[in-house]
């Protein structure tokens, strides 16, 4: 594989473990837990992995030099730092016995059901350390949740001779790497089952989960082009420039971000639901800072907007509701009719309600609103063009306001979509070290005979010398939730929390973007120089743990 100069240098870098990882290692184990919610439900859904204790990891000598051969899948939606884990895991697997052998499974979940592996060698790896991505070995969304794919996955666990299977995903693939956990549990075929924080979004979070790998990264690499657009837009002085940031329905991305860039507007979709906002007023809101602005001679702007807010309008939130329930039930019917008669058939079986909110939408949104869900249930929200959406409202208000003699300005949009640009980006110091650890965790979860736990590290924004890490039970995060017309359990998401910190900050300045020009051009990454340069934790997590 040829590498930049950037690569070269960067793949000596030895990520910093906390001190607790370095040298020998013991178990210290906390008290029973019981899940967040629904702890009957859970515990009869569970009984094999509900109700495990919180686990350190200290300096000591009590974890065995095993023989283990563990096979490891990325899951998911790609987040920067992931091949770090795997480095991690890696190194701990070897150390604890040379002879010890990691498989990777290709392509996500389904390289376990369709036996689509290779071995993961130290050569091979060395190639990875450190770099973004996931293309060591592939990631994918099969949900892996039927006894038939479980039995097949065990099929070659057992002709490999593998004890434990790590998986690397988000709330829905870790939920599912609990459910495999506790039925291999339930038949004692002596297979243990781990899981791993990941996910761009940052909605993988608790009190255990400080944050999900990714994270720091991506909006980091976000904030540097949104910074650039903002001089861009200081420069030229003719822009109002709408930025859509992926996330799925958590704004966690968008307000970091806005933390960072100080953009002119930034709209929380769980600000919007927790006020039962209307997009009209959303779209309000944003032209009195147009027409404000236009006033003071700067017909330019930045708007950040999460990329699930539609599903927060409380009044599209319900229609979305109904057509999840509608497609789960009418799946078969609905999916071979042509665009006009899916149309045709979804307003033939909406409520009088839900159907009059879809009638104002425009059509596209419509539609993409009726697409396919992913795997796990979910609307693809990253389809849908809420950037181009807000930003035509905008205008036509701004018209409206024109004809009525309230606005006098000029209003040219642009329009972006940040997602894809940040996932795979060269891992910051911080994920490059949080991975690192978070693999090292799981390799000494695995070696102390532990199935049905993610691994985590704490304290992240101390020295990574001092960050705590250790294992929390799965079963710990969930609750009960409908998902495709049924109730599941499932690990609870984390939102922005508007009593938290971070939004807190962010609200208390926001009228002074809106009307000024504040912004801030973080530029790119470092990797090397200053600590308070290329050590920083993302504002989200320094504001909430500090
Ligand atoms: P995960 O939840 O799997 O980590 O994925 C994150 C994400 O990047 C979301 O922000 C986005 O909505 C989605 O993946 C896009 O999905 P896809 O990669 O299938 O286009």
């Amino acid at each position: 594989m040829e590498k930049s100069a950037l690569q070269k240098a960067r793949a000596s870098y030895q990520p910093k473990l906390p001190k607790a990882l370095q040298g020998a290692v013991k178990i210290a184990e906390g008290a029973p837990t019981q899940s967040v919610d629904n702890q009957e439900d859970i515990k009869k859904l569970f009984p094999n992995t509900y109700g495990m204790p919180l686990i350190e990891f200290v300096q000591g000598n009590e974890i065995p030099a095993k023989a283990i051969n563990v096979g490891i899948i990325l899951s998911g939606g790609q987040a920067p730092g992931g091949h770090n884990v795997i480095s991690g895991l890696f190194d701990e697997v070897k150390k604890l016995n040379p002879n010890n052998r990691l498989y990777g499974f290709l392509m996500g979940p389904g390289g376990l059901v369709d036996h689509k592996y290779i071995e993961i060698t130290a050569d091979f790896l060395n190639d990875y350390r450190n770099t973004g991505g996931f293309d060591m070995i592939g990631s994918g969304r099969t949900k892996l949740e039927t006894t038939e794919q479980f039995e097949k996955g065990l099929e070659i666990i057992r002709k490999l001779d593998i004890n434990a299977i790590v998986i690397i995903g988000g709330d829905d693939s870790n939920t599912n790497a609990c459910v495999l956990a506790e039925y291999y549990a339930a038949k004692n075929y002596g297979v243990q089952v781990i899981g791993c924080p990941k996910t761009i979004d940052g909605d993988l979070k608790n009190d255990q989960i400080e944050t999900s790998f990714g994270f720091d990264t991506a909006t980091k690499t976000y904030s540097e082009l949104i910074g650039n657009i903002e001089r861009d837009c200081n420069s030229a002085r003719k822009y109002w420039h709408f930025v859509k940031l992926m996330g799925r329905s958590a704004s966690h991305i968008a307000l970091e971000c806005a933390l960072q860039t100080q953009p002119n507007i930034c709209i929380i979709s769980e600000e919007v639901e927790a006020k039962d906002l209307t997009l009209n007023n959303i779209i309000e809101n944003i032209a009195a800072a147009v027409a404000y602005r236009a006033e003071q001679g700067q017909n330019f702007g930045v708007v950040l907007i999460p990329e699930g807010l539609i599903e927060f309008v409380p009044a599209i939130g319900r229609l979305i509701q109904e057509l999840n329930d509608l497609l789960a039930a009418h799946g078969a019917d609905y999916k071979d009719l042509d665009k006009d008669a899916q149309r045709e058939y979804i307003m033939a079986h909406l409520s009088a309600e839900n159907k009059a909110t879809f009638e104002t939408l425009p059509e596209s949104v419509g539609r993409q609103l009726s697409l396919d869900r992913d795997p796990h249930g979910n609307v693809q929200v990253s389809l849908i063009e809420t950037e181009k959406l807000i930003s035509e409202m905008v205008d036509a208000k701004l018209a409206s306001w024109a004809k009525q003699g309230k606005y006098k300005g000029q209003f040219a949009p642009q329009h972006h979509f940040f997602g894809y640009e940040g996932r795979c980006a060269a891992p910051s110091n911080f994920d490059a070290d949080y991975c690192y650890a978070l693999g090292t965790s799981a390799a000494l979860l695995i070696a102390s005979g532990k199935t049905g736990y993610m691994a985590i590290v704490k304290n992240t924004t101390a020295n990574a010398e001092n960050w705590k890490a250790g294992g929390v039970p799965i079963t710990m995060m969930m609750n009960m939730e409908r998902r495709n017309g049924e109730m599941k359990p499932v690990i609870r998401k984390a939102l922005v929390e508007l009593d938290g910190k971070p939004f807190k900050t962010f609200a208390a300045q926001r009228d002074e973007w809106a009307k000024n020009t504040c912004y801030i051009y973080p530029g790119p990454i470092q990797y090397w120089g200053p600590s308070e340069v290329c050590d920083q934790p993302t504002k989200t997590l320094e504001l909430e743990q500090k």
